[in-house]
C-alpha cells in the first residue's frame, strides 16, 4: 500500500500513528506531496483525493482513501482485530463520536486558524484567506483544550479506558497547535499530563522519522 504523505503534518500524523500501532510500517510505501509547493492542488493528485489534502491511502488495487478516520478504520480492520475503532457498537460509537469532536472542537479549528489567519502555506496555496474567521477558529480550539481537558480529567483516554482513534485525533490537534504557536493553557492539568504519557508511546514520538530509509 502507499501513502501520500507529508511527513511532519498534522493530519498525515494521525495515519502515521495508526500505522505504526497496528505495526503495518513494513506494507507501507510513503510517497511525499510537498504542501508548500501547491502539490496537492494540482490535477494529478486531485484526482486520487477530490478534497486537495493529505494523507490519502493508495490500495494495491488502485482504490484510493482519503480522510484520516476512513484510513484508520481500514488499517485498523486489516487484521479483523480492531484496536483503534472500537469492537463492539458501543466501543464505534463513542471512538467515532469523539475522534469527530476532536475533529471538530480542536484540529480542524487549528487548521482554518493556521490557513486563514497566519501566512499558511505561502501566498500561491492560500488564494483566499478570512483573519476574521481564522481567529475565531482559534478562540474554538482554545475551548475545545478546556472540554477535552475535562474529558480527561474523569478518564484516562479520550473515548474512555482505553487508547482510540480519538487519542490519535486530539494529539493531531496538538500537534498542530505546536507548529501555530497555539500554547495549551497552563491550568488544563489534565490534557497536559494525557500529552506527556501520549508522547511517550513510540507510535507518536517516532512518526516523522518512521518513513526514514533504514
Ligand atoms: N479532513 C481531512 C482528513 O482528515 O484527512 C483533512 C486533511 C488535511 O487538512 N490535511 C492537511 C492538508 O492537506 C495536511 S497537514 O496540513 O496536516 O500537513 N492541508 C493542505 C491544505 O491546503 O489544506
Amino acid at each position: 500500500m502507499t501513502i501520500h504523505d507529508w511527513s511532519t503534518g498534522p493530519y498525515p500524523a494521525r495515519v502515521r500513528i495508526a500505522v505504526a500501532e497496528k505495526n503495518l510500517r513494513s506494507r507501507i510505501n510513503f510517497v511525499s506531496v510537498d504542501l508548500t509547493k501547491g502539490e496537492h492542488k494540482k490535477p494529478e493528485f486531485l484526482a486520487k483525493n477530490y478534497s486537495g489534502t493529505l494523507p490519502v491511502l493508495e490500495l494495491d488495487d488502485g482504490t484510493f482513501i482519503a480522510e484520516c478516520t476512513a484510513i484508520t478504520e481500514y488499517l485498523d480492520g486489516l487484521d479483523g482485530s480492531p484496536t483503534l475503532t472500537g469492537a463492539t457498537s458501543r466501543e464505534k460509537g463513542l471512538i467515532h463520536m469523539m475522534s469527530k469532536r476532536a475533529e471538530l472542537e480542536l484540529l480542524d479549528a487549528i487548521s482554518v486558524y493556521f490557513h486563514h489567519a497566519t501566512p499558511g502555506l505561502g501566498p500561491h496555496v492560500e488564494i483566499y484567506q478570512n483573519a476574521e474567521w481564522g481567529f475565531r477558529q482559534r478562540d474554538k480550539a482554545l475551548r475545545g483544550m478546556a472540554y477535552f481537558d475535562g474529558v480527561l480529567k474523569k478518564q484516562p483516554f479520550i473515548a474512555g479506558d482505553f487508547f482510540s482513534m480519538a487519542d490519535i485525533t486530539v494529539i493531531g490537534g496538538l500537534i498542530f497547535a505546536g507548529l501555530v504557536k497555539l500554547e495549551v493553557p497552563a491550568e488544563y492539568e489534565a490534557l497536559h499530563a494525557w500529552y506527556a504519557r501520549m508522547n511517550e508511546r513510540p507510535s507518536v514520538k517516532n512518526r516523522v522519522t518512521m518513513s526514514a530509509p533504514a
